[in-house]
């Protein structure tokens, strides 16, 4: 008995060392700190957005009303012809923002590429309604001015984000 005992208890004791030595603290570390690293590292890879240029390239309709009107090439916010405004003017009791972002947006009709300059309305709750999202030729936060994924209405008194308009302001010399 006492020897079945014995085998039993280094039996066991040889199991849980060589569990300790690839669950120990150390391993357990290791593997961690690998997991930090690849979690780190992922996000800095490149990655295509060849995606979203495919679906902003669909934005050619003749609505005016449409998220797909080709002049919102470029807008990632609520139309507001949707929220009581008109494509370049705010809805009543919400102003139009001080700094804007601009895009170029190829018109089907004429052929011919427009600069467009889209400004938030700003002092009125989000619209929530025709929200668009567009991103043709769009550039990272760095390039401030043709960038849209922010709140242009930082810079003025009221600084609350309702809506977007878009105005066209140049015309590409062909
Ligand atoms: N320029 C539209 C917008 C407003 C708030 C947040 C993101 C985008």
């Amino acid at each position: 008995m006492k020897l079945l005992q014995h085998w039993i208890d280094s039996l066991a004791e040889r199991q849980v060392r060589r569990a300790a030595q690839f669950t120990g603290r150390r391993s357990a570390l290791a593997s961690i700190g690998k997991w930090m690293v690849a979690g780190t590292a992922l996000p800095m890879l490149p990655f295509d957005r060849s995606g979203s240029a495919q679906a902003a390239s669909q934005v050619a309709g003749d609505d005016p009303m449409a998220c797909d009107y080709w002049r919102n090439c470029a807008l990632d916010g609520f139309l507001c012809n949707c929220c009581g405004g008109s494509m370049s003017d705010c809805p009543p009791g919400a102003e139009v923002s001080k700094v804007t972002w601009v895009g170029t947006c190829h018109n089907p009709k004429d052929g011919k590429d427009y600069l467009v300059s889209y400004n938030d309305c700003c002092g009125k709750v989000a619209c929530g309604r025709c929200l668009c999202n567009f991103n043709e030729r769009e550039r990272p936060g760095y390039r401030m001015g043709v960038h849209n994924d922010i709140n242009w209405c930082m810079a003025n008194t009221q600084t609350m984000y309702h809506c977007t308009v878009s105005a066209i302001v140049g015309v590409a010399q062909g």
